[in-house]
């Protein structure tokens, strides 16, 4: 291979800037034939930057023979298969989770080394991929390892943005986005497949043919081509695609004679209109042009994807001649991730009619055999609607199907059950309020599933008691719980080497990273003193990590042996941080008015906060504001801050992530009962041996039976008293707590600077006008939630006591392992079986 030609470097090449490798192993070798040959830099440099670039191409080639293979052999087996289509993928860094899936770690650090670097080093020069926003999209990223590992028949489909997730700035002015660049220079692991290009259409108008059958035509047509990033699973040769999609314009969309007019812009209309598709993540949808572009982003995702799906299935047929249409759900499973790709099921019925000559009957048949939808929200405000002008305009022939599929489904409920008719408005796909006509994709997504899901037992309780509560009397076998997971490769294997160690030295086998509930063999072992000093001692070398990074990018530092407390994700007030700061300014207070022994008695503590406000989402930046100034004021202050420091975690991502966890002792998990539909970091805390603090909400309530009541600081309302304390809050019932009143009070005093506060404190006030009155309850849980505080300072004061739990936790935290969750999926939603390439 081209790796093994180039054992030494050519002449007139600097051995100072290329090292010779001449006693190095082929993968040094290999690591130097792409620095040299590699066309992105000169090839008399060898920098950090272009180890890193290097290193990633010379694992690109291992994976892409693993990925042959693996594409090989499904093509031969022919399974089942399942395409998890998503808008999101977060997927942080790639290099030492290739490096680590492939079991390489060694080689490669020898590799490096014998070059002149340290494989962190190096590790550390890579850019996040933040193709998502927060838990969902990691969510599919996680997914994507599992489906690998567990060798899986099942690839991701998602789309390019040249522009990833804003970084955050944090400057006087609070939070201030910036634009990122993760493909700034160029990214080493993807593939782009100029053999894989599909045409994908906007706007135009049906035609009707004489026969009676319907045709999209007309309109833009751009080009989605595919790139390929190869997902490596962990300890297998299963290499699968996460294939995304970007948009591009065709040669002739480009007026040759508008532009020799001197109309630059005007002729290259369509090439612009084309690159705006990918350019950014979730473009702001405030404005018209805005929805427009998003649910452009939407629709291209689908059809690119399906028409690539539509092919394979083809491509697959054996040779005794063409395969049926009716074959096709037991081929093809299609997971929507959220309604954000929604636009399948009208995009597959479309092909299947107008494309391939199928009748409603069974290409209905088929459509609802082959989709699931997963939901991710019960939050009324994030349930996607469309308006159906802008739908119609965009997709009219979409819009017929939609249509269609509406008014069968309305008349077989009209059919069958006349109990449900004052009921048919709400169940409708079509909302056609004169005000607002809108189509409503959760409902296209339930009509239309076989399956629908939520991703935690208590969310999945709540869709069907609530949300979707009358379909569940129209299909009671439709809904399932799929509780989330995370991978235990990138989440504890690869961001804590140590506390890992640890565990398969006293489990005696590494099997754990694979089979996850393993863990449970720690319990007999929580009280063993040999293994809390160890735990104590990766978890203190964690911390110190974590310590020189705080200090790095804040200039804060902080005290390596205070208690560790973090929360971080994306912000908003249903998160409560909110009411994280107001419990750290009581605090605050009270150390301030404490004498100097007093304080000495007390635990130090150092509360992180981070995570990205939404641009427009006013409320949260002023918490990140309020964070920052609080901190700027508790850490200057000579008499606390031994006790109390407040740092605000600048730009939260999947990287800074892997740094956070593996030093964290609390986690804070705090939102309203009921609209946290399952988190995710809750589960990476847990396993990481982080105690939490938390609601009954989402997943946490399945963290708490799994790692036991009393390793688990639990407060607040349950989910199903919020409606009655929200109702007495409005009807002036509420009698806020006075810990509750000074904290508020002394915002209002002025102590943490001249910004004005007031829209947000008005926000927690009753009967103010402003804001929901406290429709997230902080005031009514804050009592509890200070008491909670208070046993997490007593429980931290007894070491061994602290330890205990901690171990407790990671022994408890198995059933997270995204491979169980992937496990389930496939044998109770998508009906596939693994696929292992021999
Ligand atoms: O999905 C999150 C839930 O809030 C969290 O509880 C859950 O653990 C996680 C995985 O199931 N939801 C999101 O992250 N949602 C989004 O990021 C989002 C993105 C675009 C939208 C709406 C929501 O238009």
């Amino acid at each position: 291979t081209n790796g093994k030609a180039a054992t030494s470097l050519p002449e007139g090449i600097s051995a100072k800037a290329i090292p010779e490798a001449t006693e190095g192993t082929e993968i040094a070798q290999n690591i130097l034939y792409h620095a040299k040959y590699s066309p992105h830099f000169s090839p008399l440099k060898f920098g950090p930057e272009q180890a890193l670039y290097a290193t990633a191409e010379s694992l690109r080639d291992r994976l892409i023979e693993l990925w042959n293979a693996t594409y090989v052999h499904f093509n031969k087996v022919d399974p089942k298969q399942t395409y998890y289509l998503s808008m999101e993928y977060l997927q942080g860094r790639a290099l030492t989770n290739a490096i680590g899936n492939l079991n390489l770690q060694g080689p490669y650090a020898d590799a490096l080394r014998k070059l002149g670097y340290e494989l962190e080093e190096i590790a550390e020069q890579e850019k996040d991929a933040a193709l998502g926003n927060g838990g969902l999209g990691r969510l599919a990223s996680c997914f994507l390892d599992s489906m690998a590992t567990l060798n899986l028949p099942a690839w991701g489909y998602g789309l390019r943005y040249r522009h990833g997730l804003f970084k955050q700035l944090i400057s006087q002015k609070g939070q201030e986005e910036i634009p990122e660049d993760w493909l700034e220079k160029f990214s080493p692991w993807e593939i782009v497949r100029h053999d894989v290009v599909f045409p994908v259409r906007f706007f135009g108008s049906v035609q009707v043919n004489p026969d009676g059958s319907r045709k999209w035509v007309g309109g833009d047509v751009v080009q989605a081509l595919a790139y390929d990033v190869p997902i490596p699973g962990y300890n297998t040769k299963n290499t699968i695609s996460l294939r995304l999609w970007e948009a591009k314009a065709r040669a002739e969309d480009l007026d040759l004679y508008q532009f020799n007019e001197g109309e630059y812009e005007l002729a290259a209309q369509l090439h612009s209109r084309a690159q705006q598709i990918c350019t950014v993540l979730y473009p702001g949808d405030a404005t018209e042009n805005g929805k427009l572009l998003r649910l452009k982003q939407q629709f291209f995702l689908c059809s690119a994807s399906l028409q690539d799906i539509i092919s394979r299935f083809h491509e697959r047929s054996t040779t005794e001649g063409s395969r049926k249409w009716s074959d096709f759900p037991s081929k093809v499973a299609v997971q929507m991730n959220d309604t954000h790709p929604t636009l399948a099921i009208p995009e597959l019925m479309r092909l299947l009619m107008d494309e391939n000559g199928l009748g409603w009957d069974e290409a209905w048949d088929v459509t609802s055999r082959t989709v699931a939808y997963t939901n991710h929200t019960v939050l009324p405000e994030a349930l996607e609607k469309w308006s159906q002008s802008l739908m119609w305009k965009l997709l009219p022939r979409h819009m017929e199907i939609i249509t269609e599929i509406d008014k069968r489904f309305v008349k077989t409920i009209r059919d069958t059950r006349v109990d449900l008719e004052d009921k048919i408005s709400s169940l409708s796909i079509l909302d056609n309020n004169p005000q607002k006509p809108v189509v409503r994709m959760a409902n296209l997504c339930v009509v239309s599933s076989h399956t629908v899901n939520g991703v935690a037992q208590l969310h999945s309780d709540i869709l069907k008691a609530e949300l979707f509560a009358d379909y569940v009397s129209i299909w009671p076998n439709k809904f399932q719980n799929k509780t989330n997971g995370i991978t235990p490769r990138r989440w504890l294997r690869f961001c804590s080497p140590e506390l890992s160690d640890i565990i398969t030295k006293w489990l005696k086998t590494d099997k754990w990273i694979t089979d996850l509930d393993l863990l449970t063999g720690l319990r007999q072992f929580a009280d063993n003193e040999e293994l809390q000093s160890e735990w104590a001692s990766a978890k203190a070398a964690n911390k110190k990590r974590l310590a020189q990074y705080i200090e790095r990018v804040t200039g804060v530092s902080i005290d390596p042996t205070s208690l560790f407390d973090i929360q971080v994700k994306r912000i908003h007030e249903y998160k409560r941080q909110l009411m994280n700061i107001l419990g750290v300014i009581y605090r605050f207070k009270k150390l301030k008015e404490m004498k100097p022994e007093e304080r000495k008695k007390t635990v130090p503590r150092t509360v992180m906060i981070g995570g990205k406000a939404f641009a427009t989402y006013t409320n949260a930046k002023r918490i990140v504001k309020l964070v920052n100034d609080v901190g700027d004021v508790v850490n200057s202050d000579p008499e606390v801050n031994e006790y109390l420091k407040v740092v605000f975690v600048p730009n939260y991502n999947v990287t800074v992530a892997e740094m956070l966890i593996p030093g964290s002792e609390l986690s804070q998990h705090i939102s309203t009962a009921g609209m946290e539909a399952s988190g995710t970091s809750n589960m990476k805390f847990a396993l990481n041996g982080c105690l939490i603090i938390g609601t009954l909400d989402g997943a946490n309530v399945e963290i708490r039976e799994e790692v036991g009541e009393e390793n688990f600081f639990l407060f607040g309302a349950t989910a199903d008293q919020v409606p009655r304390l929200r109702k007495e809050r409005e009807d002036g019932l509420f009698k806020p707590d006075p810990r509750f009143e000074e904290a508020k009070q002394f915002v209002k005093s002025g102590v943490f600077g001249t910004y004005d506060y007031g829209p947000l404190l008005d926000s927690l006030e009753g009967n103010t006008g402003f804001g929901r009155g406290d429709y997230f309850l902080v005031g009514y849980d804050f009592p509890s939630y200070m008491d909670a505080q208070a046993k997490v300072d007593e429980a931290y004061k007894d070491r061994k006591g602290w330890l205990k739990m901690s171990i407790l936790s990671t022994a408890g935290s198995g059933k997270f392992s995204s491979d169980r969750t992937i496990a389930q999926y496939a044998k109770e939603i998508w009906n596939i079986e693994a696929c292992p390439v021999p």
